[in-house]
């Protein structure tokens, strides 16, 4: 099992993925978003309590130096397998979970092992490594914020869906992807909950509802230690951005609703979040989850 003071590396992490199979075989499936460039596969797991049901994507770790990232999405998987708490319980058993913890395996080997800042996936160009896999998504691909540079954290790609990791988990997407209510990137870090699009202030799709129930779960995030996170499409709250995983979900599978965290800190460690703040984090996103899922059901 895992503990909530610590960061784990791949290994670990895919194998408690065994594990859960081993330990829950009526509930968990284990699933495969593709294979990474150097061949990794990209490992999953689904939770489920019967057919028919409306369907959670959960994607973390597309930006590898982002640790906190896949240790907040193991912590959703153990709370939705393991909790005694009646909200939570339902949560698990009314929707089916897809939970993908590491999209970027091969950047994720690579902060652990040689360079602890590493963002992009390893493909080589020259001397250079590595592509954004959070710039190289099929919508609005190389507009703003990202650049065909391949020595740059932003770049995109030699074009879009170029990458093995960003295709194939769209691939596996397309195939569930008019059962999905609610889908989540998480990132790090700001405190901010972004929502599509990342081109445009405008206000898209269904930008109020969006913002509305957002700021609804924000506020539930905040109950627990107080802090606060900002709600607001991601050219207004952070940079303009295009290529991204949200944006494309939110484009091509006409998911209602599609956020990005970023989360904890607020700059004072930024990708080096202290081991302390794990659990504190990973609590009070599962709070805001909890609020997010009352009102996606208004959806389904
Ligand atoms: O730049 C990013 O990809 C994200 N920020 S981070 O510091 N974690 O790298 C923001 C992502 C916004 N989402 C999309 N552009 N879809
Ligand atoms: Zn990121």
């Amino acid at each position: 099992s895992m503990s909530w003071n610590r960061y784990y590396n791949l290994d670990n992490i895919n194998a408690w993925l065994e594990d859960l199979k081993d330990a829950y075989p009526n509930i968990v499936t284990l699933i495969t978003g593709g294979q990474s460039y150097e061949g990794r596969a990209i490992k999953g797991i689904k939770l489920s309590h019967g057919s028919g049901r409306r369907a959670i994507f959960i994607e973390g770790g597309i930006h590898s130096r982002e640790w906190i990232s896949p240790a907040t999405v193991c912590y959703i998987i153990n709370e939705l397998l393991t909790s005694d708490d009646r909200e939570t319980k339902a949560a698990a058993t009314d929707f089916d979970w897809y939970i993908f913890p590491v999209v970027n395996p091969d950047g994720y080997v690579w902060s652990h092992e040689v360079d602890r800042m590493w963002r992009k996936n390893r493909r080589p160009f020259g001397s250079e490594f590595g592509v954004d896999l959070n710039r190289n998504w099929n919508s609005n691909w190389l507009v703003a914020g990202s650049t065909s540079n391949p020595a740059s954290n932003n770049f995109a790609g030699l074009g879009p869906f170029s990458e093995p990791e960003s295709r194939s988990l769209s691939a596996y997407l397309r195939t569930i992807g008019d059962q999905i209510d609610l889908y989540l990137s998480f990132h790090s870090h700001g405190h901010l909950l972004l929502l599509p699009f990342g081109n445009t202030t405008e206000p898209l799709a269904n930008y109020w509802d969006a913002i509305n129930i957002g700021k609804r779960a924000m506020g539930a995030l905040s109950v627990r230690y107080g802090t606060n996170y900002a709600t607001g499409n991601i050219a207004e709250a952070i940079y303009l951005a295009t290529g991204g995983s949200i944006d494309w979900v939110k484009e091509h599978l006409n998911v209602p609703l599609v956020y990005c965290y970023e989360l904890r800190d607020d700059g004072t460690y930024g990708f080096l979040l202290p081991e302390e703040q794990i659990l504190p984090n990973n609590e009070e996103v599962m709070d805001s989850l909890l609020e997010l899922i009352h009102q996606a059901k208004r959806f389904g």
